[in-house]
């Protein structure tokens, strides 16, 4: 275990890469205030005891088992794939993929029990191989770095298994899925020493309260309208899964303004639906944060 100098608190974010974009963005937007600088691997937060740390995507599991750091930013499967003791704290809706094992359009297999005997390229092979245990298939894991499309052209294998986001890779190599292992997105994880630690864990607290105020407020709108009074009913039974909306009578006699925060995910749906209720006027707002 490292021995940390001081109280400040550590989050591990990816260096370069896929994650680090949407990763920086996700703690400004929680409130926090730091500088990125290349070559830099420590970015101190000027308004909250955090360091962020810059580090290879890889390294972040262990990083975070081993107390280096008390949190990290990094895909739910490279915590899979190392086998890192580490606490899931909150799923953070993006680095969205899935790990799939894939053969050459023209293969003849149909079906991953079909691979026994046979050679499956991957850079995940701990995966990779507690499926095929799972499964009860004997394949042969071959492990490589990365390019894993191009083994079957090389002959290096038969199949491949690597993450797909867009499946744009796997098409442009003449590439099809045969068997989907498990589907990942960033996640934000904790050391157990640190969660554990009255000295750390109440800022810990306090910063995962501002990520998931910042995470809440991501996946709303709020959507303001008006309405005749007597549409109240339909208009309402169209706003499940939230607290009563808010309503407000207006000056015009019988109309209503009505007032609501929607999820993301069926808020076209719900727009729609709210408008063929007799809805006017909807106004639609991004929300900046929300603690339910
Ligand atoms: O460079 P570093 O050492 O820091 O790490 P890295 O090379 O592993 O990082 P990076 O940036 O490639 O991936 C970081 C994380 O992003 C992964 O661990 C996943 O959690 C997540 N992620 C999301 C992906 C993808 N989508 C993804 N599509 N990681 C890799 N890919 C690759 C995949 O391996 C394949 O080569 O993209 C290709 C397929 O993409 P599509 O869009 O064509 O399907």
């Amino acid at each position: 275990m490292a021995t940390r100098r001081d109280d400040r608190l550590r989050i591990a974010v990816q260096s370069s890469g896929r994650l680090t974009r949407e990763s920086t963005d996700l703690l400004r937007h929680a409130g926090l205030e730091f500088d990125e600088h290349d070559r830099k691997l420590l970015a101190p937060c000027r308004n909250f005891g955090l360091d962020l740390l810059f580090v290879r995507n890889d390294d972040i599991p262990e990083y975070v088992q081993d107390g280096v750091v008390d949190l990290g930013i990094v895909g739910w499967n490279t915590i899979r794939e190392a086998g890192a003791r580490v606490e899931t704290l909150a799923e953070l809706r993006f680095g969205y993929c899935t790990l799939v094992i894939a053969v050459p359009q023209n293969s003849r297999l149909c079906t991953p029990a079909e691979l026994a005997g046979l050679r499956v390229a991957t850079a995940h092979p701990r995966s990779l191989r507690e499926f095929l245990d799972r499964q009860g298939i004997e394949a042969q894991v071959v492990e490589i770095r990365g390019g894993a499309e191009l083994a079957p052209a090389l002959d290096v294998a038969d199949a491949i298994c690597d993450l797909v986001s867009t499946g744009s890779t796997l098409r442009v190599n003449d590439l099809r899925p045969l068997a989907t292992l498990y589907e990942s997105q960033a996640v934000l994880i904790g050391c157990p020493t640190s969660l554990a630690d009255d000295r750390r864990a109440p800022a810990i607290r306090r910063l995962g309260i501002r990520i998931d105020a910042s995470l809440t407020a991501r996946r709303l709108r709020y959507v303001m309208l008006n309405a005749p009074r007597s549409a109240l009913p339909a208009v309402r039974s169209i706003l499940p899964g939230l607290r009563s909306p808010t309503v407000i009578p207006l000056a015009e006699p019988d109309m209503v303004a009505v007032h609501a925060a929607v999820e993301e995910d069926v808020f076209w749906d719900v727009l729609e639906r709210l408008k063929a209720a007799g809805s006017s006027d909807i106004l639609v707002l991004a929300i900046e944060k929300m603690m339910r």
